[in-house]
């Protein structure tokens, strides 16, 4: 990574902060996912991407910007990666899952805020994210209150951000408004990359987003074997990556990776011994270096089969539909594809409860662990019927509420544990 410090200068990267930060992270990785046993050898891929997360990547984001193509940095899952590509751009996550400067946070924002938001202004008020620095374009969203709130304390910290209004109810309206919004956020891009987006460069978009899904639904069906092939620990990292590699790259480097774990389950191989209680996560979503709550929960008996997350099945399951001859035609696909995320900001959400028992059933889970973070109301609100409709169909669930410090680590082994415990029946 030395060979890097003068991109990262050039960047205006604070290297004393920033080696800090590579120096948590790179341990944080060792410990948990460098010591796991019996790891498929696809995971090899991830690991290098992990190693070269703020080297080699990034290097590739300024060699795309010098031959003249835009990088737009996003927070949300519904900034449509489609049309980012349909102007050459490069598409990368923004999200923050560590609690790094929170104090440079906090005097800009409340303390009482969510972890991920927090995060996000640690890294960018200590200058330590080379992503942030990279963007050409900033996205923020209006999704919840303390983004949409701290997009506006984010604005004068960046060169160009850029807010899509999102529809908070599944109406007809609501899906003017998402299309009235795509149009201009079309039209941002089209005027930043000084491109036109015509049919057959939004349908590579389309297709090469859709690759990117594809990949990841196939992992996640042979997370559905008994024993499972990979550990959730491992498949949450490849979900995370899904949002800043080169999507190609990353397509083939999934598949290559489900070819061997296809091998492992025909020969009833896996990373936990058959019969491991097996369950599900729903909530918010866990952005790098968030694994806390993963590990607790692989290192005490269980293992993780799917996640109902925004990094995880919320944001991946739907393909958008490549059918079309013209602009209009595509971004319709587009809107219908992403009009049906069931984020936790809409309401009612109803969808989101169906989407979870259907991942229950598939991927025989035993137990859903809701996983809201601290000062999230959204989910936090949402957690108490989505777990008593769980329960009303008797799928035992635990909902857990927590931030990104180890404090309360302890404490949630116990509760995780004793849940283990109520689904073996002891
Ligand atoms: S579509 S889940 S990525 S908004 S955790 S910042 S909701 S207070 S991240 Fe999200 Fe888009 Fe929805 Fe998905 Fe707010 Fe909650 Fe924090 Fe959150």
């Amino acid at each position: 990574m030395s060979n890097y410090r003068q991109m990262w200068l050039d960047l205006g990267l604070d290297l004393e902060a920033h080696d800090a930060l590579l120096s948590i992270l790179g341990s944080a990785y060792q410990d948990i996912f460098l010591s796991q046993k019996n790891r498929p050898e696809g995971m090899k891929y991830f690991d290098f991407v992990m190693s070269e997360v703020h080297g080699l990547r990034i290097k590739e984001l300024m060699d795309a910007k010098a031959a003249g193509r835009i990088v737009v940095g996003s927070y949300c899952v519904f900034v449509p990666e489609e049309l980012i590509l349909a102007v050459d751009g490069v598409s990368v996550g923004l999200c923050a899952g560590a609690e790094f400067n929170f104090e440079g946070a906090e005097e800009v924002l409340p303390r009482n805020l969510c972890p991920l938001i927090k995060s996000a202004f640690g890294f960018k008020r200590g200058l330590v994210c080379p992503y942030v620095e990279a963007s050409d374009i900033i996205v923020g969203e209006n999704t919840c209150d303390g983004k949409k709130k701290a997009y506006e304390v984010l604005s004068p910290m960046v060169k160009d951000l850029y807010i899509i209004d999102l529809p908070q109810m599944k109406s007809d309206i609501g899906k003017m408004l998402l299309k009235g919004e795509y149009l201009k956020f079309m039209a941002k891009l089209e005027d930043a990359s000084a491109r036109k987006i015509t049919a057959e460069t939004l349908k590579k978009g389309i297709e090469i987003t859709n690759g990117k899904r594809k990949a990841v639904k196939r992992l996640a069906d042979l997370r559905k074997a008994d024993p499972a092939p990979i550990s959730g620990l491992d498949a949450l990292l490849v979900n995370q990556v899904f949002f800043y590699d080169d999507p190609l790259r990353f397509t083939a480097s999934v598949n290559a990776l489900c070819d061997e774990l296809e091998e492992r389950v025909k020969k009833g191989e896996g990373v936990f011994p058959k019969g491991t209680t097996r369950v599900l996560m729903s909530g918010c979503p866990m952005a790098v270096p968030n694994w806390k709550v993963p590990l607790i929960i692989e290192t005490s008996g269980a293992v993780i089969v799917g996640e109902e997350s925004c990094v995880g099945e919320r944001g991946t399951q739907w393909l958008t539909d490549v059918k079309g001859d013209t602009v209009a035609e595509l971004l319709d696909n587009i809107i219908d594809r992403y009009f049906q995320i069931d984020c936790a900001v809409f309401t009612p959400n109803p969808s989101r409860v169906d989407h979870v028992k259907d991942m229950f059933d598939r991927y025989n889970a035993q137990g859903v662990i809701h996983y809201s973070l601290q000062f999230c109301h959204p989910y936090i609100v949402e957690s108490g019927p989505v777990e008593a409709a769980l329960e009303k169909a008797s799928i035992p669930t635990l909902r857990l509420e927590t931030d990104y410090s180890q404090e309360d680590a302890g404490q949630l082994k116990t509760r995780i544990e004793a849940f283990r415990e109520r689904i073996e029946g002891k």
